[in-house]
């Protein structure tokens, strides 16, 4: 099954938003198999975003996902890479439209909320930079079978 990672940045904490965003998610139907508080070391921001490495907005990126601590969520259901950035809306919240967690939420491109990753390969390395194995905890809900019939 496909799974994704959710970052609900420091701006998200911050403002007391996580249960209103974690909540969408979970209204949607998708399964939560790992979340953490955690805070964000040097190293791993330079990791997980090194492919923004160079551009003008890297180091404040970096300062910014450590500057406070986030929620690391792991969410599992079919095709929730996609639906997932659907419901996130568009990276600058100028561009998110309403309804969407930045087009509700956000203003800023900078303090945009929440990250979610952008492709099956990308899920892959990022659960692994943020979560060991065992925080990894997967399970079965007997209502799955009325949000997509498996
Ligand atoms: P993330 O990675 O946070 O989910 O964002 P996106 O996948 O939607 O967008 P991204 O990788 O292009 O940008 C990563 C991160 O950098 C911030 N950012 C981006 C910024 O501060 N200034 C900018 O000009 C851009 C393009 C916001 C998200």
């Amino acid at each position: 099954m496909e799974k994704t990672l959710i970052l609900l940045k420091p701006d998200t904490i911050q403002r007391s938003l996580s249960g209103k965003i974690i909540s969408r998610f979970e209204n949607k139907g998708f399964k939560i198999i790992g979340m953490k508080l955690m805070k964000v070391s040097r190293t791993l921001a330079e990791t997980h975003y090194s492919e923004h490495k160079g551009k003008p907005f890297f180091e404040d990126l970096v300062s910014f996902i450590t500057s406070s601590p986030i929620i690391a969520i792991v969410l599992e259901s079919e095709n929730v890479i996609s639906i997932a950035r659907n419901m996130m809306g568009a990276t600058n919240p100028i561009d998110a439209l309403p309804g969407t967690i930045r087009g509700d939420f956000g203003i800023s491109v900078e303090y945009n909320i929440i990250h979610g990753s952008d492709s099956e390969t990308s899920a892959k390395r990022e659960i692994s930079l943020f979560f060991n194995k065992e925080e990894i905890i997967e399970h079965s809900k007997s209502i799955q079978k009325w949000i997509t019939g498996d």
